[in-house]
């Protein structure tokens, strides 16, 4: 019988990690229109990449665990949402809340919730925009809702966070007082940097398309 159970609950979670790999499938598309769309409309490509996971049932488990949820699915299904994540790195502060607006304005998307990092950084200097994205997937048995967490950032900012990350894992959450000051510190360096490029592609391309878009490499999702 416990067997049976957990085999059950296999089924069940794998079918779960399988519905958000559709869901990045679904919104991978979406983003991939409106960035095909603008860069036709406006000679203009808002985005400068998009990577994007499904969690590993590891750690998955561990969120379970840390937030101590029972493992039970629909439990699970409802209070874990970013068991798929997609990132999209733009070039400028202004694209990422386009790209966020472009992508929340669609019917069939419902926001969930917004965290503007970027707003209201984190206190070590975390900046990005968090959109928890409700989309239909379309199964066998009919439309199923699924969340997905939706990051979007600049270049600078992603840049700033992948070292912190890292830092962090190097470290194992005990990262020294010295180099916390200093990545608070890299943080601020890094929102100057964005407001003086913006500022500065404002003053060259002010109204005008941007020409180069379309010698922009291929990337991959
Ligand atoms: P991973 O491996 O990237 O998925 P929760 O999602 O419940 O754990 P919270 O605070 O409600 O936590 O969510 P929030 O603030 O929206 O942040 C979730 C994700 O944002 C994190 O996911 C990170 O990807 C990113 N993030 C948030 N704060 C920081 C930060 O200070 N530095 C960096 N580098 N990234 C951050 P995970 O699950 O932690 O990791």
């Amino acid at each position: 019988d416990q067997v049976a159970n957990l085999r059950t609950l296999r089924h069940d979670f794998s079918h779960l990690l399988m519905r958000h790999r559709f869901v990045i499938d679904e919104l991978l598309t979406k983003i991939s229109i409106l960035r095909e769309e603008s860069e036709h409309t406006h000679s203009y490509n808002p985005i400068e990449h998009i990577v994007s996971r499904v969690k590993s049932p590891r750690s998955l488990l561990e969120k379970v665990n840390r937030r101590q949820l029972p493992l039970d699915i629909d439990v699970v299904r409802t209070e874990i949402t970013d068991i798929a994540g997609i990132r999209i790195t733009c070039s400028f502060i202004a694209d990422t809340y386009h790209v966020l607006d472009m992508l929340t304005s669609q019917d069939d998307v419902r926001v969930v919730e917004i965290k503007d990092y970027i707003a209201n950084p984190k206190p070590n200097g975390y900046k990005s925009l968090h959109a928890i994205l409700e989309v239909p997937v379309f199964l066998r048995s009919g439309p199923t809702p699924v969340t997905c967490e939706v990051q979007i950032r600049t270049i600078a900012m992603d840049f700033w966070a992948s070292l912190e990350h890292k830092i962090n894992y190097k470290f194992a959450g005990e990262v020294p007082d010295r180099l916390l000051e200093e990545l608070t510190q890299t943080a601020e360096v890094a929102s100057q940097l964005d407001r003086r490029m913006e500022q500065l592609h404002a003053e060259v391309h002010d109204g005008e398309p941007d020409s180069s878009a379309s010698e922009d490499f291929d990337e991959e999702a």
